[in-house]
């Protein structure tokens, strides 16, 4: 089996009791590792991660959570770890506390006879996205794009990881807690097959000749598993601190959708 996970968002503020998520999460890859092959962390796992110049006791709540991802791979278990937008600022960090192996990029894998688009899913647009959407939305994508590059940018990032973690941590938290606390007063649910991103962004590939039998992401925390074309899928994942939801890939390659119950 191969597993697919994401949106875990551990240490966030918004998150009561965070240790027994934390807990939860790892019973959940416990559960996943009695017949995986590979699991495959899609992104937005931590709620903030930042790799500072300096020593961050902040991580330290985190170790159960590394240990468990040790032990997988220990037992002979792939594990990847995709960047989402809440934790790319990582610099090597995740690889050697983990072991796991961290893609910065989307890729599309091929198993058992599938070929399997990955992506957590921020800033994916199909190409002419701009004929799509009223020009109020496309000012908040545009917005969105544009914070997606500062956070990007090199130097940036270089002064960040210079703030004492204490400075960085307070401001980098409470950004997140207050972008969760404004998607819970503003739910933004499946937004339907002709505006929601993920999927005009999977039938353009479709469309361009870029077929994928299935496109998995994280990101939007919502459940959905849809039939875009023949023969192609967009499933997205929901997320690891609400709906509890998985996907799993076995290895005749059909792909279905879960939710853990301890
Ligand atoms: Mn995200």
């Amino acid at each position: 089996m191969i597993y697919f996970l994401s949106d875990a968002h551990l240490g966030s503020l918004a998150i009561e009791r965070g240790w027994v998520q934390q807990k939860r999460l790892i019973d959940m890859l416990e559960m996943m590792s009695e017949d995986a092959v590979s699991i495959y962390l899609l992104g937005d796992i931590f709620d903030f991660w930042m790799e500072y110049f300096h020593h961050d006791k902040g991580k330290r709540q985190f170790s159960p959570f590394f240990k468990e991802v040790r032990k997988l791979i220990q037992k002979g278990i792939r594990v990847h770890f995709f960047t989402g937008n809440h934790d790319l600022w990582t610099f090597g960090g995740i690889d050697q506390l983990s072991g796991a192996a961290v893609h910065y990029e989307p890729c599309t894998i091929k198993r058992y006879g599938k070929s399997i688009f990955l992506a957590h899913g921020d800033g994916l647009l199909p190409t002419d996205w701009e004929k799509l959407y009223p020009k109020d939305i496309q000012r908040k994508i545009k917005q969105f794009m544009r914070l997606r590059r500062i956070f990007r940018n090199p130097f940036l990032q270089f002064c960040f990881r210079s703030l004492p973690p204490a400075w960085g941590n307070k401001f980098g938290y409470g950004w997140a807690k207050k972008s969760r606390l404004k998607e819970i007063a503003n739910p933004c649910p499946y937004k339907g097959e002709d505006k929601e991103e993920l999927v005009l962004f999977a039938k353009d590939q479709e469309r361009i000749g870029n077929h994928r039998d299935y496109y998995i992401f994280g990101h939007r925390h919502i459940e959905l598993d849809l039939q875009i074309a023949s023969g192609s899928r967009v499933v997205i994942l929901g997320d690891c601190f609400k709906q509890w939801t998985y996907a799993k890939l076995d290895d005749k390659g059909n792909l279905s959708l879960h939710n853990y119950e301890p």
